[in-house]
C-alpha cells in the first residue's frame, strides 16, 4: 500500500528532488507539494481513504471533520460525504468585518473536531486550525496527517495536547523511492540529513522544544552491535529480533503459582517479564529461583518494577537486601529520578559488578502525571551521565534520540482508553510505530482475556509488525 502510495506522490511530482530555495532561504534537495494532487482524483480519493482509514485504525472518536486549509479541505469533504461525517471549514482569511465567521458549519459545544492534514512540518498549521476550533467551544484532541516531515511538528503538536497520526512519514517514503530506484541512495541520503538537520520550531520565544531526530531508524540487531551499547541492552535487542518479540508482559498477579503459570505459558511470546514483587501474597526466596529458570528455559528478561525513589544510600540496600533480595534475580529494575543522582549511584554501586541495568522513569502512562517536559529532559541527561548502567526510559514516546537507549511504554492495549484510576491506554500501533518506542508493556490487555497465550501472541505481532513498519521493513 505504501509502495503504491509513494510512487503514485513520485508520479504526480508530489515529491521532487534536486535544489529549491525555501520561504526560510534554505537550500532543500527535496520538496513536497501536495497541493498537485487535487489535479489526480483517483489519487485524491485514495489519498482521503487512507486518512479516514488511518484515523479508524487509531480507534479515534470525532463528531465533526476539518482540514485545514487549503489542499486538505477537498480531502475532508471527500471523507465527510463517503462517510456521512458533519464537516467544518476553518476560514483561512483575516475576519475583515465582525460578523465574518471563522469556522463554517454547524458548531455543536464540546463535540471534538478531527483535523485533517496533508503535510505536517512544523505543526503551526495544525495547531492555528486547533485554536480556532477551540475557540469556538470544539474538542482537538487528535489530528491525521499524509505525510509528516519529522522537523519538529509532532511533539510540538503533543506538547498543545494534539496526538499526530501520519499515514506515512517523509524518511519512509524516500526509503521505499530508494528501493523502487526512483531515486538515487546520494539523494536520499542528502535528504534525510537535510531532515534531520533542520528541525524547525515556530514555537522557539514559548520555549517549546520539538524532540530533534539525529538519528536514522535502525534495526533492534544493528543498534545491539552499537560500540557504546550497554551488554544488557544489546542482549536484550538480540533477543528481541530471535524472538520476534518486542512485547514485556505485565505479570501483575498476586500468588506466585500464577505467576509461574504466566512465565511458564507465555515465556515464549515475550522479551522481558515485568513483576511486582511486593503485591505477592506468598513470597518465598524458592519463587525467584524457580523464575530464574523459567526466563533461562524461555528467553526472557526480568524485570521488578520498583520504581525506586529514595536517597542512594536507601536505595542500596532496598535493591540489594531486605525479604525480597532483587539484585539477585532481577536483570532490570526501574527508578524515579526525582531524588536526582544519588539514586542511580546507588543502585548501580548494586548492580554494575551483577551486570544488570536500569531504566529511568522519563514519563508515566497516568493521567495528570508530573513526569513532563523540563523534568523529563533532565532524567535523559541523568540516564546519559549514567550510560553504564542505565539502559533507557520508562515512557510514552521516545525522548531521546540516541539508539543505544530502550524505551519501553506501559499504558498499552489494543483498544485506547483507560481505567477508573486514571491510566490511560494507547494501541501498540501508536506507541511503536508513530511514537518511536521499542517495546510495549501490557498487563490487564493479556491478563483479563479468556486466552492469555492468545492474547499475547497477538500483542506480540502486532507490536513486532509496527516496529518492522517504523524501519521500513513491510511485514
Ligand atoms: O507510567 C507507568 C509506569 C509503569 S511501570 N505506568 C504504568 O502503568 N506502569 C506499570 O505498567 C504499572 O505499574 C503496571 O504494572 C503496568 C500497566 O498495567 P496495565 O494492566 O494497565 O497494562
Amino acid at each position: 500500500m505504501m509502495d503504491v502510495l509513494a510512487s503514485d506522490l513520485y508520479g504526480v511530482q508530489a515529491l521532487r528532488f534536486g535544489e529549491f530555495v525555501l520561504k526560510s532561504g534554505l537550500v532543500s534537495p527535496v520538496y513536497v507539494d501536495l497541493r498537485v494532487i487535487v489535479s489526480h482524483p483517483a489519487l485524491l480519493k485514495k489519498v482521503a481513504d487512507l486518512l479516514f482509514e488511518t484515523a479508524k485504525n487509531a480507534t479515534i472518536k470525532y463528531d465533526t471533520v476539518c482540514g485545514v486549509p487549503y489542499t486538505a479541505l477537498p480531502l475532508a469533504t471527500i471523507i465527510c460525504s463517503t462517510n456521512q461525517i458533519p464537516m467544518l471549514i476553518r476560514r483561512k482569511e483575516a475576519k475583515d468585518h465582525g460578523t465574518k465567521r471563522l469556522v463554517e458549519g454547524t458548531i455543536n459545544l464540546g463535540e471534538t473536531c478531527l483535523i485533517i492534514e496533508d503535510v505536517v512540518t512544523t505543526g503551526l498549521s495544525v495547531f492555528e486550525t486547533a485554536k480556532t476550533l477551540r475557540k469556538e467551544g470544539l474538542k482537538v484532541t487528535d489530528a491525521i496527517v499524509l505525510l509528516d516531515r519529522e522537523q519538529g511538528g509532532r511533539a510540538v503538536l503533543e506538547k498543545h495536547g494534539i496526538h499526530l497520526h501520519s499515514v506515512c512519514t517523509l524518511s519512509k517514503l524516500l526509503k521505499i523511492l530508494e528501493q523502487q530506484k526512483k531515486v538515487a541512495p546520494e539523494m536520499v541520503a542528502r535528504a534525510e540529513k537535510f531532515i534531520q538537520e533542520n528541525i524547525i520550531n515556530p514555537f522557539e520565544q514559548d520555549g517549546i522544544a520539538p524532540v530533534k531526530r539525529m538519528c536514522k531508524e535502525m534495526s533492534f540487531a544493528a543498534r545491539a552491535d552499537l560500540p557504546d551499547i550497554h551488554p544488557l541492552a544489546a542482549q536484550l535487542l538480540r533477543l528481541m529480533e530471535k524472538k520476534q518479540s518486542n512485547l514485556c508482559l505485565s505479570a501483575d498477579v498476586t500468588s506466585s503459582k500464577e505467576l509461574l503459570q504466566l512465565a511458564a505459558t507465555l515465556g515464549s511470546s515475550i522479551c522481558i517479564l515485568k513483576t511486582h514483587i511486593d503485591i505477592l501474597d506468598d513470597f518465598t526466596q524458592q519463587l525467584t529461583v524457580e523464575l530464574r529458570a523459567l526466563a533461562n528455559k524461555h528467553e526472557f528478561f526480568i524485570f521488578e518494577d520498583r520504581k525506586f525513589a529514595d536517597i542512594g544510600n536507601t536505595v542500596k540496600h532496598q535493591y540489594e537486601g531486605g525479604v525480597f533480595k532483587i539484585a539477585s534475580w532481577s536483570d532490570i529494575v526501574n527508578a524515579h529520578a526525582v531524588p536526582g543522582p544519588g539514586v542511580v549511584k546507588g543502585l548501580k554501586e548494586v548492580g554494575h559488578p551483577l551486570q544488570r541495568g536500569c531504566l529511568l522513569i522519563g514519563e508515566m502512562s497516568s493521567e495528570g502525571s508530573l513526569a513532563t517536559g523540563d523534568y523529563t529532559k533532565t532524567v535523559v541527561k541523568m540516564a546519559e551521565e549514567h550510560s553504564d548502567f542505565v539502559l533507557g526510559f520508562i515512557s510514552g514516546s521516545r525522548i531521546v534520540e540516541k539508539p543505544e537507549f530502550l524505551h519501553l511504554t506501559p499504558g498499552v492495549q489494543m483498544q485506547a482508553g483507560g481505567d477508573s484510576l486514571g491510566q490511560k491506554y494507547l494501541s501498540p500501533q501508536e506507541v511503536i510505530a508513530n511514537r518511536g518506542s521499542d517495546i510495549i508493556i501490557v498487563g490487564r490487555g493479556i491478563l483479563s482475556a479468556s486466552s492469555r497465550p492468545a492474547e499475547a501472541e497477538a500483542y506480540r505481532k502486532v507490536a513486532w509488525e509496527s516496529y518492522l513498519q517504523r524501519i521500513g521493513v513491510s511485514a
